[in-house]
Formats: C-alpha cells, sequence, structure tokens
C-alpha cells in the first residue's frame, strides 16, 4: 500500500500542491471520507492565486481551494500580503447575504494556509471564456444589476449606519491590492511605460490621442484621486468578465481580493468595458451572418440593460431602504446618482483603455490574429475610452453607451 505523505497544516504557511490539496480537503476540511480516492487539477488562470478542484468521482463532489502566495502569479515583482485571502473569504460570505444566489458559498478560511474553501461552480463557465465563443447569456444584465445595487447600496451611508459601515471601511482597508489599481488602471496605461509591452502599431496612436494630451492626462489625476479618496460602497474592486461564472439561467460572482470601499462606479464601469470588449471582439472575429447578428444585438442590449437595470433597481432599493435623514431631501438621490453614473463611465473608459494599453491584457483583443483587425480594434477601444472619460458628466442611460459603440 502506498504510504500518505504527513503534512502539517497547523503551523506555517507552505505553498499546496494538488497532492497537498486533496490531502488537505480530507485532513482539514473534512469534505470527503480519509480514504476517498480523489483527484485533483490546478484550474487557476488568473493573475494573483493558485485554484486547485478536489473530485471525488465516486461520490461526484467537488471542492474548490483557492491558496494565495507571497508574490503575484503574473510576476513575481508584485509582494503581496495573503491578507488578501481573508478579505475575499470575508467578502465572499457578506455579498453571499447581500446578493443570495450570486456567489459562490464559502465552506473555510485558513488564515494559516491562506486559503479559502468554497463552493465548486464546475456547472458553470468563466464569462470571458464563454464570449470568446461568442455564446450569449440572457439573465445576465439582470443579475448582474441586482447583484451591483445590493452589494453597493447597501453598503453605503445611504443605507448603512455610519459606524457600522466605517467597521466595514477598517476591515476591508486593502493599501496592496488598491495600489496595483491604482498603478495599473490610472497611471502607467497614461505614458509610455516600459514594462507594458503595448501592441507596436497601437503605440502611435496611443501617444497622439491620450499620452500627448494634456487635458486627457488631467482628467485621468481627477479620477485617481477619486478613487483613491471616495470611500463609498463595499466594491468587488475586479468585476471584469474572468470574475464571473455563467450558465444559462445562473450568474455567480467570485475573486473578490480587491474589494475595498471605493466609488461605487469602479464595479459597473467594470462590467461595461468588459461588455465592450465582448462587442469588439464579436466584430472583429466573427463571420458576416445571422450568428454575428445575434451575437452583436445580444451584447448591445446587455449594455444598456445593465445601465438601465442598474438605474431602476437603484431607485427602489434606495426609496426602500435608506436610513439616513439628509438622504431623503429633495434632489438628493439624482445627485448621488448622477456622480455614481458619471463615475461609471469614467471607469468603463480608464478599464478599456487600461486593458489596451497596461500590463494586465484582455484575451477578447490579444486572441486577435491579423495585426492590421486587432489594429483597428485596440483603436476603436481607445477613442470609446477617451469619450467615455472626457464626456463621463453626460453618458447617464443605456443608451448613451449605446451611442458611443456605435460611432467609431
Ligand atoms: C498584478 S494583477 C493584474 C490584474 O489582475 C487582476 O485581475 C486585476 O485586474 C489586476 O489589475
Ligand atoms: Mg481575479
Amino acid at each position: 500500500m502506498e504510504s500518505v505523505k504527513a503534512y502539517d497544516f497547523n503551523t506555517e504557511y507552505f505553498k499546496m500542491d494538488e497532492e497537498v490539496a486533496m490531502q488537505y480537503a480530507k485532513e482539514v476540511l473534512k469534505f470527503f471520507p480519509i480514504d476517498s480516492e480523489l483527484t485533483c487539477k490546478e484550474i487557476g488562470d488568473g493573475n494573483l492565486n493558485y485554484v486547485f478542484r478536489v473530485v471525488d468521482e465516486e461520490s461526484n463532489k467537488s471542492v474548490i481551494i483557492k491558496q494565495a502566495g507571497p508574490v503575484a502569479r503574473i510576476s513575481d515583482e508584485f509582494k503581496l500580503s495573503p491578507d488578501r485571502n481573508r478579505i475575499e473569504s470575508e467578502i465572499l460570505q457578506l455579498q453571499h447575504k447581500l446578493a443570495e444566489g450570486l456567489v459562490p458559498k464559502v465552506y473555510k478560511y485558513d488564515s494559516v494556509m491562506n486559503c479559502c474553501c468554497m463552493e465548486d461552480l464546475s456547472d458553470h463557465e468563466i464569462l470571458r471564456g464563454a464570449l470568446l465563443k461568442h455564446k450569449t447569456f440572457p439573465m445576465f444584465a439582470e443579475h448582474i444589476s441586482t447583484f451591483m445595487v445590493n452589494t453597493l447600496l447597501l453598503t453605503s451611508d445611504i443605507v448603512m449606519g455610519h459606524k457600522e459601515k466605517k467597521d466595514l471601511v477598517k476591515s476591508f482597508i486593502n493599501p496592496e491590492l488598491c495600489e496595483i489599481s491604482e498603478d495599473l488602471v490610472y497611471t502607467e496605461p497614461f505614458f509610455d511605460c516600459e514594462r507594458n509591452d503595448v501592441f507596436e502599431k497601437t503605440k502611435p496612436f496611443a501617444k497622439e490621442l491620450l499620452w500627448d494630451d494634456e487635458a486627457f492626462l488631467l482628467e485621468t489625476a481627477k479620477l485617481k484621486f477619486e478613487f483613491m479618496t471616495n470611500a463609498q460602497s463595499l466594491l468587488h474592486g475586479d468585476l471584469h468578465s474572468g470574475s464571473i461564472f455563467v450558465k444559462e439561467d445562473s450568474t455567480k460572482i467570485i475573486d473578490p481580493e480587491f474589494a475595498f470601499y471605493g466609488p461605487a462606479g469602479y464595479d459597473i464601469g467594470n462590467v461595461i468595458a468588459h461588455s465592450i470588449f465582448a462587442y469588439i471582439n464579436g466584430m472583429s472575429t466573427m463571420e458576416d451572418g445571422g450568428e454575428k447578428e445575434n451575437y452583436i444585438a445580444w451584447v448591445k442590449q446587455t449594455i444598456v440593460d445593465v445601465v438601465d437595470k442598474f438605474v431602476e433597481k437603484f431607485n427602489k432599493v434606495y426609496d426602500e431602504k435608506q436610513t439616513e435623514k439628509v438622504a431623503k431631501y429633495e434632489g438628493f438621490k439624482k445627485y448621488y446618482l448622477e456622480n455614481i453614473l458619471s463615475d461609471t463611465s469614467a471607469i468603463a473608459g480608464l478599464e478599456i483603455a487600461r486593458r489596451v494599453l497596461g500590463l494586465a491584457k484582455v484575451k477578447d483583443i490579444t486572441i486577435i490574429q491579423d495585426e492590421e483587425v486587432r489594429y483597428n480594434a485596440e483603436k476603436y477601444c481607445l477613442q470609446v475610452a477617451k469619450e467615455l472619460i472626457m464626456n463621463r458628466k453626460y453618458i447617464i442611460a443605456g443608451k448613451d453607451y449605446l451611442d458611443i459603440v456605435e460611432k467609431y
């Protein structure tokens, strides 16, 4: 009989491999009987962590173990506190209460091994991957708008007691991951930053359109300070299509390790930006015909619905759940929502620009093989991005986004 190596999971952190993850699932998590025959695969494809899927084929039970390392997976230039795993576990549990059914269940957070054990969502697929196959998800806008209204508005000073809210601000202070966003979203895409490896053909266009435009750079500076100082809502903080699992009738939001108290528009802007990436990928890579028409029509409708459903549900929840006396004053709700919506537009623009010009790019663009087609897609993205940032005060409804998406 093969002997099983004994690991000490209680004293000191060490990085798991597949064998260790199986052992952990039995011994610590007690998710499987000790004598069960398990399989395990590391399935993480994000930039930071390791994700193990442990399965018992016989009982069909499975679990996910997500472990944070001391450096980012994408590059050891990023030394990151494993506290991000605590943040992720606690936020998932909080979001589970605020937006039931829209996040995976957490089974355990382990502060020694820096891992979070959670529900396996393998019957779903990652939204970005599904979009790259040009699949459509008719319920997506409905689900994501509910998720955003519930998690953003219910954690704001409009609804929460202000002391209780400040306790959450304290718990989810997230300096290292915020610094990544401050650098990667707000700063480095807007000059010729060496580590960004910008697509060569696009560089002169980026220089003329963005890097040399002082009025534009000033707006990015204002937005960076808004990100760093406006503790409005408890954000997911990285709500792109790689952080969302989907199947036809279900949406599950994962990976909230970038969570902190910031401007509510940050999450909504991310969802719109990555929907626009789905649009430009479809336009650039699909053959003309019915399939392309259906897909493009669905993406456009999704962009419109994400914004308009957010606004509709926001108004309703605000009226039902507001507790702050002055938030009831005539005109305040409109003022508050308009600020969120202008942030949303600007952040959609920043996210689009940074995924083209920054360190962390998106497959929607990078898989475009033909250089001329990719160049045109990147030019399109940068023009849309600039308009979303510069005209943010006027981009407040789904239709306004549609006009810009169709304009270039
Ligand atoms: C170093 S991390 C790069 C990017 O991956 C994450 O998902 C965030 O979007 C971050 O900006
Ligand atoms: Mg992630």
